[in-house]
């Protein structure tokens, strides 16, 4: 029987079977951003089938310990502290499931069968309604005791920035997220504008969008270089909507090569796409049977 696998992001949820490493029957909804976690639950279970598979995973934007889901970011996914997910899917599906942080989960998959097969130390960023990171170090995934391992997307991409939803100032994810770039393209732009309109604006030479994509390039970059001298990544993954953005992985690569040479490694998409979540999700769970 196939896993049912449900990735629950910022923006939107995803739900399909997953056996065999292949998805099938994917369906999604707008995550309902109302703070409460039922709500989530509710978006669940209309997406999903009546029954038919072996085991239910959940990879989720946010901080998951035992089984509880915290948001570290509050813009990101505004849910209750310490949200009872696992407990929650166990009542609507009546088995209980693997959860999972979403970027954490990407990474296993890419380790496993994608972008990061056969190194040593790898890391998958999803660019998305935040900026998530899963870490393999050794060939294993790396979650924590507490489940924080791997929030590159919360290390201060320089002084003076404004206030993350997570408390500091400066972070990553308030200069390079999805999130960012619309409020930047706002502010900057003087209309209300989405991450996609900062994008089609600086294809279309507007300066301004321009500038405002290659500073979040430029976060991003030495974001890896700072985790390189950290752990020695030997490839970095990119996944979300912005991070899979036309130009936006080369334009990464471009600015790596203005690091020193022992910073500079490989910079390639992430191979199952906006799949990863589902599919590293539905891997760890057989792993843990
Ligand atoms: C945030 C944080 C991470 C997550 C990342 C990407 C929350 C709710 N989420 O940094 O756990 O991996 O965003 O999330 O604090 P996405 O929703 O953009 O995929
Ligand atoms: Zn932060």
């Amino acid at each position: 029987l196939p896993v049912l696998a449900i990735d629950i992001g910022g923006s939107k949820i995803a739900i399909a079977e997953v056996s065999g490493g292949s998805v099938a029957n994917r369906r999604q909804a707008p995550t309902p951003r109302t703070g409460r976690g039922d709500d989530l639950i509710a978006a669940i279970a209309e997406l999903a089938p009546d029954g038919g598979f072996g085991a239910v995973a959940v990879a989720t934007t946010g901080i998951v310990r035992d089984g509880a889901l915290t948001a570290l970011n509050p813009q990101t996914l505004p849910i209750e502290d310490g949200y009872p997910l696992a407990s929650a899917i166990e009542r609507a599906f009546g088995t209980p499931p693997l959860v999972v942080n979403d970027a954490q989960a990407a990474a296993w998959a890419e380790f496993t069968l994608g972008a990061g097969k056969g190194v040593r130390n790898f890391a998958f960023f999803t660019v998305s309604t935040g900026i998530g990171c899963g870490l393999v170090v050794d060939g294993r995934l790396e979650s924590g005791a507490t489940g924080l391992a791997g929030h590159v997307g919360h290390t201060r991409s320089g002084p003076g920035g404004i206030l993350c939803g997570c408390g500091r100032h400066g972070c990553l994810e308030t200069v390079a997220s999805g999130t960012a770039l619309a409020r930047l393209g706002s502010e900057r732009l003087g209309r209300k504008v989405a991450a996609p309109d900062v994008f089609s604006a600086a294809t279309g030479g507007n300066s301004v969008a321009t500038k405002i994509i290659a500073s979040a390039v430029d976060a991003l970059v030495n974001g890896f270089a700072d985790l390189t001298a950290s752990v020695d990544v030997d490839c970095f993954a990119i996944g979300g909507g912005v991070g899979l953005a036309p130009g936006f992985i080369e334009a990464l690569r471009v600015r790596s090569l203005d690091l020193p040479r022992i910073f500079q490694r490989p910079i390639v998409a992430a191979q199952a796409g906006a799949d990863a979540g589902l599919l590293g999700a539905a891997m760890l769970a057989r792993l843990r049977r």
